[in-house]
């Protein structure tokens, strides 16, 4: 079953959005598999956003993730990694759609609110650096079997 990595980043920690948006993945039927309240170290995050070292905004991003504490998640379910990201919405909140986390919880790009892999690829890595196998539970959830 696809599994993807989602963060509720240092802006929605603080505003007291962690269960409005565990909710919305949890609604929509996905399966929580892994959960971690931590702060990122500036080693970590500069792994993370990799892809981004160089671009102009790269600093700020590093400042921003590692700037208090987030919930870091793995989901699991049918479709999950194109899923989560269409909930989240846009990456600038300006753009997002309303009804998606971005669109309703967010107002600017640099603080927007959760992050999700992009892609099969980066769910694998990312995964990976964040959490260690044994940390990842697998176990049936009856209500699995009235969603497809
Ligand atoms: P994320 O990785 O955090 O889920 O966000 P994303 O895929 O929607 O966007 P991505 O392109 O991966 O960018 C990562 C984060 O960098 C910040 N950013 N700033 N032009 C800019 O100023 C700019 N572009 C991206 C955002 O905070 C974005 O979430
Ligand atoms: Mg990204």
């Amino acid at each position: 079953m696809e599994r993807t990595f989602l963060m509720v980043k240092p802006d929605a920690v603080q505003r007291n959005l962690i269960g409005e948006i565990v909710s919305r993945f949890e609604r929509k039927g996905f399966k929580l598999v892994g959960a971690k309240f931590m702060k990122i170290t500036n080693e970590l995050a500069e792994t993370h956003y990799q892809e981004h070292k160089g671009k102009p905004f790269f600093d700020n991003l590093v400042s921003f993730i590692t700037s208090g504490p987030v919930f870091a998640m793995v989901w699991e379910g049918k479709e999950v990694i194109t899923t989560a990201r269409k909930m989240m919405g846009k990456t600038n909140p300006q753009e997002a759609e309303t009804g998606t986390i971005r669109g309703d919880f967010g107002l600017v790009t640099h603080r927007n609110v959760i992050h999700g892999s992009d892609s099969e690829q980066s769910a694998k890595r990312e995964i990976s650096i964040f959490f260690q196998e044994n940390e990842l539970i697998e176990y049936k959830k009856t209500v699995d079997d009235w969603l497809a």
